[in-house]
């Protein structure tokens, strides 16, 4: 029980397990890690698969051929499956103005052909997903950048993009991350909001979608649930990016369910029971204070923490107590449309309500939420 299997589609991103612990104010506590090494410790965990940055993969081989054939070698050695890959437009100074968004048009030539080259090496290892997170993308202070300027170059580049998948036969869409903030004062397309809009007005929207990240949603004061809710009603949920966080300051990348644990409860109620497919990626960071064995112990309680939240969720929903009081909540009510089939506005206009007696009524959320609460503390 609890011990995930490559069913489970857990996969983790190389930067994750990899994350040496630098911060703004201190130092690597851990050594580089090699991806290959990553690779077999995740598939002994139980994790279907990988996730990279075109950098990652230099972690320890700055030879970059080398370095694809070690990594091609170690996946097919665990079977372990690479669904998503990405582009480090953020690490290097070149980028400190952007990539796609740099008021440098020469930077901005170059950001798309770091990932231009590593589109490739992701349609070769069969990824479906490339992730884009604009994490420089954005300004300090208003009169650095022309917000509605910047935006016609993010567009230009994913225009761009999407040609360039579309001329080579990739099977490939493309996931915009959001993030309010950090490393950037104000980061362009905040929240998910944000990127469902500024998708619509792409030349390929449906190559386009999203990769939410727990965190980041919460840094800007939002509730992950309700925002995974929106992208899954809008067809965009294309990835996610799973971890903990509390509530609004820096990114903190906790261990999934290490945050707001009863928004995970039902983050993973949601995604086990909303129509979600792809992969639970795990976007997280090994706390600082933690050692090189660790890490392996915080890359499985991700899983493990997933796997009872999904089993917490089965018993709640299962429970007749928290049956009857969806119904007494009137929460099956709002799957019945407004107006009955072949009603129309007249048929509202000609009813009459007694307002008092209606706004009278209860609508019980108290319990409910407390079921919910009983279910997650192992007391039902
Ligand atoms: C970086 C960031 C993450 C993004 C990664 C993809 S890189 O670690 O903090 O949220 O998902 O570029
Ligand atoms: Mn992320
Ligand atoms: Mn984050």
């Amino acid at each position: 029980m609890y011990t995930p299997t490559p069913e489970d589609r857990f996969t983790f991103g190389l930067w994750t397990v990899g994350w040496q612990a630098r911060d703004q104010f201190g130092d690597a506590s851990r050594a580089p890690l090699d991806p290959v090494e990553s690779v077999h410790r995740l598939a002994e965990l139980g994790a279907y698969g990988v996730t990279f940055h075109d950098d990652d993969l230099l972690a320890v081989e700055s030879d970059r051929a080398k370095a694809i054939e070690r990594f091609k070698k170690a996946l097919a050695d665990t079977g372990l499956k690479v669904p998503m890959a990405t582009t480090n437009l953020f690490t290097h100074p070149v980028f400190k103005d952007g990539g796609f968004t740099s008021n440098d048009r020469e930077v901005r030539r170059y950001a798309l052909r770091k990932v231009i080259h590593n589109i490739d090496l992701a349609a070769e290892l069969g990824a479906k997903t490339y992730v884009c997170w604009g994490g420089r993308e954005g300004a300090e202070s208003e009169a650095a950048k022309d917000v509605r300027v910047a935006l016609d170059r993010y567009k230009e580049g994913f225009d761009l993009l999407c040609q360039y998948v579309i001329d080579k036969g990739y099977d490939i869409r493309f996931a915009v991350e959001p993030k309010p903030n950090e490393p950037r004062g104000d980061i362009l397309l905040p929240t998910i909001g944000h990127a469902l809009a500024f998708i619509n007005s792409l030349e390929h929207p449906e190559m386009v979608g999203l990769n939410p990240e727990t965190g980041h949603e919460q840094m800007a004061g939002m509730n992950f649930v309700h925002g995974i809710a929106q992208a899954l009603w809008h067809g965009k949920l294309f990835h996610i990016d799973l971890n903990g966080q509390h509530g609004p300051r820096f990114d903190q990348d906790l261990i999934f369910g290490h945050g707001d644990v009863k928004n995970a409860f039902f983050l993973v109620d949601l995604l086990e029971n909303g129509g979600y497919e792809g992969p639970r990626h795990f976007d997280y960071k090994p706390l600082r204070t933690e050692d090189k064995e660790d890490v392996w112990d915080s890359a499985a309680a991700n899983m493990r923490t997933y796997l009872i939240l999904k089993e917490k969720s089965k018993a709640y929903r299962a429970d007749p107590e928290v049956q009857e009081a969806l119904e007494a909540s009137k929460c099956n009510e709002l799957a019945q449309p407004t107006l009955a089939a072949g009603e129309t506005y007249e048929d509202i206009l000609a009813e009459s309500i007694d307002v008092d007696a209606v706004a009278a009524r209860g609508f019980h959320f108290t319990r409910l939420n407390q079921l919910a609460l009983e279910h997650l503390f192992g007391v039902r």
